[in-house]
């Protein structure tokens, strides 16, 4: 009884749903009325509508093992949902039937700008997404994923119809590096949740995530060589918060994970400050010879190895060659900030020696902007959060600069004065403060030829769950995919903040715990989203 009463109810929702819709856009003919974030360089409208049906089938270009497990990721998005059977299959030649292609190619249009452009081509017939290279590829699924109903997010079947409006998307970032941090360290979180973190960048055309592996408060990754970093370091976190540590098994399953998601972990150790944990471990890395005590508090700016002893570096060398070993992509962050107990004198020396040990393991430097008052080698990178001056000491050495200004971009800052989680050391960022502004434009001196790209950090002092990490990212999380991806003279926060509020639709389906800030025109449908979530929120 109860069953087909709620089955009569999402009929008559989904109909009204339908009949809303009906007035805009459905069914859907005008690809131009999309909600894509981050916003495409290009869309052109062709008027009709594409039905993705379950005899479709997944071409996939033959010759390449990574469009074909991109193939795989695409089917995993498609048949959930939708309930359908579909598979891939290897092709080359021209699309046909009601099919999806997917397509590498010497060039495309208006060209191969980077690895990661891309061009969705929704005929009436067939979908095709060529790129130049298969992070291009990437790219363009999220786009089709994003222009899919937002029920496809649902793990469960739902009923049809899959349609699209049909036209052209061409595609290409602005920036190169487009990251969130999570910081682990304060307060540890499981491989199934940075897992789903990893989803939600992906979702955004991310690329990078930054993990903050080390702190005063925990070590969380294992380091064979030295086995008391997680035996010891890593049972402590924020407020008795229970910790917990990343085996290499573990942390291999993560980066292979985001690596099929087309993203680049960055791991950081965080030298010579912030290592309380891997002194309460090692007794030898302290100048005292004596093993400090866990700590469970949130001040900053109290540890320091000794950077006088040469324990200390082999200590260093042996981290930096196992991380770097289960780590593909080309960065190593030595973090660098807040060594307020490390005078000036021996920090110069310290981070000279340690970019010359990041080298020799094949990796490139970043550090928080204070490594600037180093002699910066190779090509390190400075990543800025609070000081211009240090910021501009680095570009002066030729590094590039990785933007993440605590004023801005900070995730564990209040969204206003009654949120209850998170810090306002730098301020509150709404929605719309997080959004509006600009790389190249917010340090004198600093322009887009010397940036990088944007990468938006949450530190978890105050974040305890995966709940509570998705309210302090969703959704601004959103807004600087954005400011990496598309160019300033094609975003506004008028524009963007309808594109914003149109997620909500999926935010729901994927029972995501987002802050829904008053600024947003949230989308009225979101009734019938939430009940098809698995009920999460
Ligand atoms: C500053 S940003 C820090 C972190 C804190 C954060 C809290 C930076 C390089 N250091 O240690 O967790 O503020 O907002």
């Amino acid at each position: 009884m109860k069953r087909s009463f709620l089955k009569k109810k999402l009929l008559l929702i989904a109909l009204l749903g339908m009949g809303l819709n009906s007035c805009n856009n459905y069914p859907p003919t005008d690809l131009t009325q999309n909600s894509i974030i981050p916003k495409p360089v290009s869309v052109e409208a062709t008027g009709r509508t594409f039905e993705l049906s379950e005899d479709a089938i997944i071409f996939v270009q033959e010759g390449s093992e990574e469009l074909w497990q991109l193939g795989e990721y695409l089917v995993g998005i498609i048949n959930p949902a939708t309930g359908f059977n579909i598979s891939q299959k290897s092709f080359s030649g021209a699309p046909f039937g009601h099919n999806i292609f997917l397509t590498l190619v010497d060039t495309i249009s208006p060209n191969c700008a980077g690895d990661e452009a891309y061009e969705l081509t929704i005929d009436e017939k067939w979908i095709q997404i060529s790129a130049c290279h298969p992070s291009g590829i990437a790219r363009g699924i999220q786009t089709l994923r994003q222009l899919l109903p937002a029920r496809i997010e649902s793990g469960h079947k739902q009923e049809g119809p899959w349609l699209l409006a049909t036209g052209t998307v061409e595609d290409f970032p602005m920036y190169s590096y487009r990251g969130a941090m999570l910081d682990v360290a304060r307060h540890f979180f499981s491989v199934d949740d940075v897992k789903r973190f990893i989803d939600y960048l992906a979702l955004y055309k991310m690329n990078i995530l930054h993990l903050h592996l080390t702190d005063d408060q925990g070590w969380r990754v294992e380091i064979k060589s030295w086995p008391n970093l997680t035996l010891e370091g890593a049972s402590s976190g924020v407020n008795g918060g229970k910790g917990g540590f990343y085996t290499q098994e573990e942390y291999r399953e993560i980066v292979q994970y985001a690596q099929e998601r087309y993203i680049t972990i960055v791991p950081e150790i965080d030298l010579p400050g912030h290592t309380n944990a891997a002194l309460a471990s090692y007794p030898e890395l302290n100048c005292d010879g004596k093993a400090s005590a866990a700590y469970h508090g949130t001040k900053v700016g109290f540890s320091s190895l000794c950077t006088k002893k040469e324990v200390v570096f082999d200590f260093i060398d042996d981290v930096v060659r196992e991380l770097a070993e289960m780590t593909p992509g080309p960065y190593f962050h030595i973090g660098g900030d807040e060594s307020r107990s490390t005078s000036l004198e021996d920090y110069i020396p310290f981070v000279n020696r340690v970019q010359n040990i990041v080298l020799s393991h094949g990796k490139r430097v970043i550090g928080w902007d204070e490594i600037s008052d180093a002699h910066l080698l190779g090509n390190a990178v400075v990543q800025y959060w609070s000081n211009d001056k240090n910021a501009l000491k680095g570009v002066a050495q030729g590094a590039k600069v990785i933007m993440s200004p605590a004023s801005r971009a900070y995730l564990d800052m209040k969204y206003n004065s009654s949120t209850t989680l998170g810090l306002n050391w730098a301020g509150y960022i709404e929605v719309d403060y997080g959004y509006d502004w600009d790389l190249a434009s917010l340090v004198p001196g600093i322009n887009k030829a010397q940036i990088l790209g944007v990468e938006a950090p949450l530190w978890t002092e105050t974040v305890t769950n995966f709940k509570e990490i998705e309210y302090m990212t969703i959704p601004r999380m959103l807004g600087y995919a954005e400011i990496g991806w598309t160019k300033p003279s094609q975003r506004s926060w008028d524009d963007y903040k309808v594109r914003l509020g149109k997620q909500s639709d999926r935010f729901d389906v994927m029972g995501i715990n987002y802050y829904s800030s008053a600024l947003v025109p949230w989308n009225v449908g979101s009734e019938k989203a939430e009940e098809m979530s698995d009920g999460k929120k």
